[in-house]
């Protein structure tokens, strides 16, 4: 088996039993172009248990998550429909390593986004924008990870919520975010953070996904990556993300 093929195994393997598994060691990092192709087998391994890939997460569009996980350069991975958790409901903690909840914006498409496509071109693709909250829980020890790492390991993905679906020309260039655990709040922000637009995102999920072959269509959910800093769940708390002009979800950690 090449090492990519037995990263792609191991990160699988990280995932089904929810155990943190080593980087990849100094000598034999993987420059992105590599991690990308481990993320890619990684994928096929989850379709081949019946996952569809139903859309893209975009990872480190804001400075605040660059800081915080020591990686600065924009990643993207794959969102699976078993990733998808009900609005209002429950998320079990045994079933993740570490999990860490961010607040971010979600696009709907409506039609197919490919290549370099201009802002205006995205914002016409979309059918529809929600609040949304995405659970990172990287595969590797102690959440550390280098670009190659975090991109071979779908880039920290493990789950998501959505939260109401508003208009598709809903201004989302400042609006106000909080993320809240038991009613305090713990990440405050704008989804200016987000590339200074979160339609930049979609704009740069159009253009990497297509370099790696992937195109987006329509019925795609495309996270634009969050405007704070994660935060780690226990079990027992009450999470909420508040965003101004597209309302709130919540869930609980059990
Ligand atoms: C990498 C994934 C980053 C985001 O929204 O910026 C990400 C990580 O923080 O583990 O999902
Ligand atoms: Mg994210």
């Amino acid at each position: 088996m090449s090492v990519l093929a037995a990263t792609a195994a191991r990160l699988d393997r990280a995932i089904l039993t929810a155990t943190a598994t080593h980087q990849m060691p100094e000598a034999e990092q993987f420059d992105a172009a590599t991690g990308y192709a481990v993320q890619a087998q990684g994928i096929e391994l989850r379709k081949a248990r019946g996952e569809q890939v139903i859309g893209v997460k975009m990872g480190l569009t804001s400075r605040a998550k660059m800081a915080q996980v020591g990686v600065d350069e924009v990643t993207w991975g794959r969102l699976t429909d078993t990733m998808r958790r009900e609005e209002g409901g429950a998320l079990d903690r045994a079933q993740f390593i570490h999990p860490r909840a961010e607040p971010e914006i979600a696009f709907i498409l409506k039609r197919r986004l490919t290549g370099e496509v201009s802002m205006a071109e995205a914002a016409l693709a979309v059918e529809a924008l929600a609040p949304a909250v995405e659970i990172i829980d990287s595969r590797y020890e102690n959440f550390r990870f280098s670009l190659g790492d975090v991109v071979a390991d779908n880039s920290s993905s493990a789950a998501f919520f959505l939260g109401p679906w508003a208009r598709p020309d809903t201004d989302v260039s400042n609006l106000g975010i909080v993320l809240s655990v038991d009613g305090v709040a713990r990440e405050i922000g704008s989804s200016a953070a987000i590339l200074g637009h979160p339609m930049r995102a979609l704009v740069a999920a159009a253009r990497m996904t297509a370099r790696a072959g992937h195109v987006l269509e329509p019925g795609d959910i495309v996270l634009a990556g969050a405007a704070t800093a994660a935060v780690p769940l226990a079990p027992g708390m009450q999470v909420e993300a508040e965003m101004q002009r597209l309302g709130r979800l919540a869930f609980s950690v059990v």
